[in-house]
């Protein structure tokens, strides 16, 4: 089945299958030509990738819905795929798979990088097997950075600040989403059948919008993702601040204490401008709210908090647990000197739930370092289980 409304996983532009273009594949043609790799312009100035790659064309739009077209310059027969506003490479079956496109925003340091980091780790490692699901990179550069960038800096070197982007092939200030392949196994009377969906990950920060340009791009990132996660890191602010454990690791009052608001009514007022409803309308996407460092918190919650215990999805998420979480959050809110950030959600948000998480399980080392007990995550999963449940990507059980 061919989908009829696609968004490009990597500049969340709207596009139909009857517009996808074609990259050559640069191997010696039956003809004896070989079309030259240079730098794609498109794919230079809006993904920032200045790698030498063979031409790439459109087609006419009945062409365009078929597997396979000849290179204009070379004549030979490819079936590489590119969006025709950016110029990606475009996952393979990509009009035949569905795309759950995720943003992730929030303030500086709220722990996006990190959190994006151990979730996708448990996704491959632990959690993704529990429901019979595999996740793997969708194209070498997500596999590259994601390795480079990502997993082995936290992983092998405990280091938590920022990694340099790596500049020699992107250009400054862009930074393409992380795309990954998702593959679920489910039962479905009796027969066993694979559900395969995009995942694209666009790590941001919510104040990141100093330029025309930028604010564009995440008024599309934002209208088009078919989710979002707001991050909020409760140690930015004030009340929660007062109560976490000593010794614990603050974030520095940069952002000061209305860190986390400031990013959520900017990051909303984007939605509003890119979502076809009026600015008054709720918006109706699946919004994760997601508070990050609770391991600074934990001795201040209650005994029976369900936020101490670990959640437990034995192949379905737990719907029963999500909602005592979601409840246990909104009060905690309210200690923590954020009934506003509730307030605000429920007049604008029609769906969503919070989360609370710690990603590394423990604060980090005085030189924020990953602490020599090593990353030991809680609740990492829950949120990006919930939007796979009302994606119906993945199971849920329990009312
Ligand atoms: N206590 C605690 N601190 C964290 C956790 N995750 C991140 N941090 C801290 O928050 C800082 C910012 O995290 P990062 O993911 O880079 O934030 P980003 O700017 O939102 O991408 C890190 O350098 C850590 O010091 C966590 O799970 N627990
Ligand atoms: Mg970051
Ligand atoms: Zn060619
Ligand atoms: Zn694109």
């Amino acid at each position: 089945v061919i989908q009829l409304r696609l968004v490009c996983p990597y500049c969340y532009e709207r596009l139909r299958p009857w517009q996808l273009g074609y990259r050559c594949t640069g191997r010696r043609s039956r003809s004896g030509t070989v079309c030259p790799s240079e730098t794609d312009t498109v794919l230079l100035e809006r993904m920032g990738r200045a790698e030498a790659l063979p031409p790439s064309f459109t087609v006419s739009p009945l062409r365009a819905l078929l597997r396979e077209a000849a290179c204009p310059v070379c004549g030979d027969g490819t079936r590489h795929r590119v969006c025709p506003r950016c110029h990606s490479e475009l996952p393979l079956h990509f009009a035949r798979i569905p795309s759950r496109l995720i943003a992730v925003i929030g303030a500086r340091d709220s722990g996006k990088t990190v959190y994006i980091t151990v979730l996708l780790r448990e996704l491959k490692q632990r959690v993704g097997p529990c429901f019979n699901a595999s996740v793997v990179g969708s194209d070498e550069l997500t596999r590259q950075r994601f390795g480079a960038e990502y997993e082995r800096p936290l992983y092998d070197e405990g280091v938590l600040a920022a990694v340099t982007r790596s500049a020699g092939t992107m250009a400054a200030g862009v930074v393409p989403p992380l795309v990954f392949r998702l593959s679920v196994d489910r039962r479905h009377m009796g027969r066993a059948r694979e559900s395969r969906s995009l995942l694209s990950f666009f790590d941001t920060a919510g104040e990141d919008l100093t330029s025309q340009r930028s604010v564009d791009t995440h008024v599309r990132y934002l209208a088009n993702a078919d989710g979002v996660i707001v991050v909020l890191d409760p140690l930015q602010m004030a009340g929660a601040r007062r109560l976490a454990t000593p010794g614990s690791r603050l974030p520095a009052r940069g952002a000061g204490v209305d860190g986390a608001l400031n990013a959520l009514v900017r990051v909303t007022e984007l939605l509003h401008k890119g979502g076809r409803a009026g600015a008054a309308a709720r918006i109706r996407k699946p919004t994760a709210v997601v508070f990050t460092k609770l391991d600074a918190l934990w001795p201040q919650l209650g005994p029976g908090s369900p936020l101490r215990q670990p959640s437990n999805h034995a192949g379905e998420f737990d719907i029963e647990d999500s909602l005592r979480v979601d409840e246990e959050v909104r009060a905690l809110l309210n200690e923590w000197d954020g009934a506003e950030i509730d307030q605000f959600i429920r007049h604008n948000y029609a769906r969503h739930r919070y989360f609370g998480l710690s990603a590394l399980g423990e604060t980090p080392t005085a030189e924020n370092r990953v602490s020599p007990r090593g990353i030991r995550p809680h609740r990492v999963a829950d949120a990006i289980l919930w939007l796979l449940s009302e994606f119906g990507v993945v199971s849920s059980a329990g009312r």
